[in-house]
């Protein structure tokens, strides 16, 4: 690899080796243009290869949270269990990944630290914290939704005595929380995932929680040879039905609304997806359950009784019902023995609402009521979501623009997937996107194959750049909104609205529309020589 005298010049730097960024290389490579890719970790695998805390498993089913663009991949690979644990996921990546023969497309622990772009040599200029230097005339930023960890800052962080861990970058090596005094602070669907299996294993578990969660649960299982024979008999046919689908997974639910149907009606369509085990299935069971403030309640009101029912502790149970939210505006969790873990002698729920974090002591966590002695602080507290990856990296656009001044003062893109101002630059699965509350492996997929497309119709075009249109990227800002203006999704505070990082800008961050209405809006701005976008030619330098 080249060192900053000696740039290497590359059609395509990717940024991440995750999901998409495996994919995006592929594709690169597959139409023939070249690419070097950028990622921090030492393998591949994403969220998947950071995220290994215990009790991690996606809530997606396999089937679904999987490539979809190759037959023989989605052929050959084979899906143990209904919800993959975060062990299968990464080794389906790391295979895919081998299958592929991309790993010696990227280089790993690196982190790309600026990107620059030049109007007048109509290419990035891409720095890496290892020094490598990259000439690159486009940049696919596949850096992940969620990937920078929101790690809150702790007044007497530093004398605390024992170990502080975050979901979001476990240690590789295993940890035992035997006889060891364990707080977790977070209650969304990481914490929901670790509480119960370290409550199995620590002596003492403190669960220090501000806004609970509804959660489903998963009735994880092995997956039968005739579930996985028939899928695999027409797995084309199954995707596609995800993809016309608002979630991109095919859930056969009742396309009804929830306020036209009887109220035993409406309880046995939820019992069902909650006996199911799928939050995709409870989130879907009825069209109107994010548009009707009573159907939304009718749905909150069946999960806590769910939670009256499972927690022994009357007043413990009230505490862990939501509330202040509409269900589904934050992740519906999927949990494992979630409640049950509150009815174990050894955890104590401790509810951020009535007592709050004052500091951290060299024993444990002082609130405004006390001290939680602790050996271990687990921060389950979220990520900086959409931007915050890329806001990390110095992208400097036209004019010397900053993609982080420019989101900081909001979060704004054309169609989720270029930023006007900084031409030549996707953002897969970006703010104002498709993805987050859908099947993201799918949004992935829309993206890097109309990236895909977008690339060569260029190159068959000789340009050498694209922009887009600032009026484009408003009305895209505003449609976006619009739609989400008609849902209940404004009322949440959650990594969906940035309302989880202090000072990010408070907007709906992504297209709420559906899966297949987005996949519409898409295909239709290629149909109409990529509407919104200005193509500048090889002979044209200067933008029209
Ligand atoms: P989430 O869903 O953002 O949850 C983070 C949790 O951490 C949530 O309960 C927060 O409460 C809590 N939190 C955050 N900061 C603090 C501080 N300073 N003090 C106390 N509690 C805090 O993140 P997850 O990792 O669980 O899940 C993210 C997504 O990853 C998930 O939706 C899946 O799609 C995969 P708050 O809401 O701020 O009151």
């Amino acid at each position: 690899m080249s060192t900053e005298e000696t740039p290497r010049t590359v059609d395509v730097a990717v940024i991440g080796a995750g999901a998409a960024g495996i994919y995006a290389m592929h594709k690169m490579t597959e139409l023939g243009f070249s690419a070097v890719g950028f990622e921090r970790g030492s393998s591949v695998g994403g969220a998947w290869y950071w995220n290994r805390y215990p009790g991690l498993y996606c809530d997606i089913e396999s089937i679904d949270y999987s490539y979809s663009f190759s037959e023989e991949l989605q052929q050959e690979w084979v899906w143990k269990r209904k919800y993959s644990t975060q062990p299968e996921i990464l080794s389906y990546f790391e295979w895919v990944a081998d299958r592929l023969d991309v790993r010696k497309s990227f280089l790993f622990n690196t982190s790309v630290t600026d990107a620059v772009w030049s109007d007048e040599s109509q290419r990035w200029r891409v720095n890496t914290d290892t020094g490598v230097v990259l000439d690159a005339r486009f940049i696919i930023g596949a850096t992940g939704p969620l990937s920078t960890p929101k790690i809150p800052e702790f007044e007497g962080a530093e004398g605390f005595k024992g170990e502080i861990l975050a979901t979001a970058r476990w240690p590789r090596e295993p940890q035992n929380f035997a006889g060891k005094r364990v707080a977790v602070i977070g209650t969304g669907s990481s914490g929901v995932q670790v509480i119960p299996v370290v409550a199995e294993q620590a002596e003492q578990l403190f669960v220090l929680q501000r806004t609970p969660s509804y959660a489903v649960p998963a009735h994880n299982h092995l997956l039968q040879q005739p579930h996985i024979d028939e899928v695999k008999s027409d797995y084309r046919g199954y995707r596609e039905r995800a993809r016309q689908t608002p979630l991109g997974v095919f859930t056969g639910s009742s396309g009804k609304n929830a306020s036209e149907v009887t109220v035993a009606e409406r309880e046995l369509e939820f019992q069902k997806a909650y006996d199911y085990g799928s939050t995709v299935k409870f989130g879907s069971s009825f069209n109107d359950l994010l548009m009707d403030p009573e159907s939304n309640k009718a749905a909150a009101e069946f999960l806590a009784n769910k939670i009256r029912s499972r927690v022994v502790d009357p007043a413990v149970a009230e505490k862990l019902i939501p509330s202040g939210y509409p269900i589904l505006t934050r992740r519906l969790c999927s949990e494992n023995n979630y409640y049950e873990a509150y009815n174990r002698p050894n955890v104590t729920l401790v509810d951020l609402f009535e007592e709050e974090i004052v500091r951290l002591t060299p024993e444990g966590i002082e609130t405004t009521k006390g001290t939680y002695e602790v050996d271990v602080i687990i921060l389950a507290t979220g990520f900086d979501a959409f931007t915050g990856a890329l806001r990390a990296i110095n992208i400097v656009g036209r004019e010397g623009r900053t993609l982080r001044g420019k989101w900081d003062e909001s979060p704004s893109t054309y169609l989720g997937i270029a930023v006007s101002g900084f031409p030549n630059l996707f953002t897969v699965v970006g703010p104002l996107g498709g993805a987050g509350i859908s099947n993201v492996v799918l949004n992935i997929e829309q993206h890097i194959e109309w990236i895909g497309d977008f690339l060569t119709t260029l190159r068959d075009q000789g340009a050498t750049s694209f922009n887009a249109d600032p009026d484009a990227e408003q009305d895209w800002v505003d449609k976006v909104a619009e739609v989400a203006d008609a849902t209940l999704f404004r009322y949440a505070n959650s990594w969906y609205t940035g309302s989880n990082i202090e000072g990010k800008p408070r907007v709906v961050l992504q297209w709420v529309g559906g899966v297949s209405e987005y996949e519409r809006i898409l295909l239709e701005c290629a149909k109409e020589n990529y509407r919104g976008f200005h193509i500048v030619a090889a002979d044209q330098p200067e933008f029209v």
